[in-house]
């Protein structure tokens, strides 16, 4: 879906109301006609990411946006899944690193855990943009701490709670994936 217009009337599509904006719900409808599920919360999250004027929606803009990072999750899947139609945990390591997602070896296996669903060890798309979404969101929390960017963040119980309290909203009360996010930061 790289062409605008193709890109514009997929949009208009999803937009049945023709508000010029598509809601999570009609997000997430409209990506499970192509075959990929994705949680509610996971859907939300995508629109959070690129919600630039904060209505809680998408506009076609932010959709733009939020397209090119699909397309970049996707591109890196293609080049890993060999055909196979999934990935292993060494390919999401390999396709993390070609999107710039360089984790250590304890919160990479852990994320692993959270986001492998069928718990087989193999990543569908879905799951794999599900965790690429993850990892996007949890950097930009910690870049928006990490002002001085130095790569490493000082938080006060003010600012822990805080984190915490996003986290929840942005992704899923999984406790689990909870406790990876705090290894990813
Ligand atoms: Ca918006």
């Amino acid at each position: 879906m790289e062409n605008t217009a193709i890109l514009r009337e997929w949009f208009d599509r999803v937009d049945s109301e023709k508000s010029g904006n598509i809601t999570a719900l009609q997000l997430k409808t409209a990506l499970s006609v192509g075959n990929l599920e994705f949680p509610l919360s996971v859907v939300q999250q995508m629109i959070r990411m690129y919600d630039f004027d904060r209505n809680g929606t998408m506009s076609f803009g932010e959709f733009v946006a939020l397209n090119k990072f699909l397309l970049k999750a996707q591109h890196a899947f293609s080049d890993l899944e060999r055909g196979r139609g999934f990935l292993v945990p060494e390919d999401v390591n390999e396709a993390l690193a070609k999107i710039g997602f360089m984790l250590d070896s304890p919160a990479f296996y852990t994320m692993c855990e959270s986001f492998d669903q069928s718990k087989n060890g193999r990543f569908r798309l879905d799951d794999f943009i599900s965790l690429c979404i993850f990892i996007q969101s949890a950097r930009n929390l910690f870049n928006s701490f990490d002002t001085a960017k130095q790569g490493r963040v000082t938080l006060d119980f003010n600012q822990f709670v805080y984190c915490n309290d996003i986290d929840a909203a942005l992704c899923t009360t999984s406790s689990e994936i909870l406790g990876a996010s705090l290894v990813v930061m």
